[in-house]
């Protein structure tokens, strides 16, 4: 089993039920076990035209799904929530991007893992830093754009929504 790391944003209709939808039918689905869920953040949009601000999660999960039947996996989960791929980086109900599969390198015309971006997003770190703490460096004034709202994804199964609400919080704490 390899650990690997989605990040959830969507900024158009029921942002929050939207990133919800998506946690619950990763919950459910069998080639993955969700370990842990960050808090819900509420970001100011990067790129593309004015838009609303988004609403960014990370999952971090546990599977034997290689990268690429992970990009499947996020882009049926981009389809149930009914995102239409309009203007490029314009507004969506939902987008879910493979941010690290283990330790995996890809890079072809579909894929590009880790994630080429990630790490000068704010609004993918903050959400990152509480579902993988050694693998991001928080800075000492907070992230810019990005405010840690009292939102919360509800999980499904036994796992511990956040990394504060794991048990043993330094201890039990998931790893990258
Ligand atoms: O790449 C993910 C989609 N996206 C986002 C996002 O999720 N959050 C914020 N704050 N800005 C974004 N710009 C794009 S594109």
């Amino acid at each position: 089993m390899t650990r690997a790391y989605l990040a959830l944003g969507s900024n158009l209709g029921d942002r929050l039920a939207r990133l919800q939808d998506a946690l619950i039918a990763l919950a459910a689905d069998a080639a993955v076990e969700v370990v842990a869920v960050s808090a819900v953040y509420e970001t100011a949009p990067v790129g593309g035209p004015a838009q609303g601000d988004f609403l960014n999660a990370v999952v971090a999960i546990e599977t034997d799904l290689g990268p690429h039947a992970l990009l499947e996996l996020a882009q049926h989960l981009e389809s149930y929530a009914e995102r239409e791929r309009g203007e490029h980086w314009g507004p969506r109900t939902l987008d879910v991007d493979v941010l690290l599969v283990g330790d995996m390198r890809v890079d072809d015309d579909d894929l590009v893992v880790p994630h080429p971006r990630m790490w000068e997003r704010a609004f993918v770190l903050a959400p990152l830093a509480d579902v993988a703490p050694a693998l991001v460096e928080v800075p000492r004034g907070g992230w810019s754009g990005v405010v840690r709202t009292a939102l919360a994804l509800r999980s499904p199964g036994r796992h511990p929504t956040t990394v504060e609400d794991a048990p043993g919080r330094g201890g039990d704490t998931p790893r990258a």
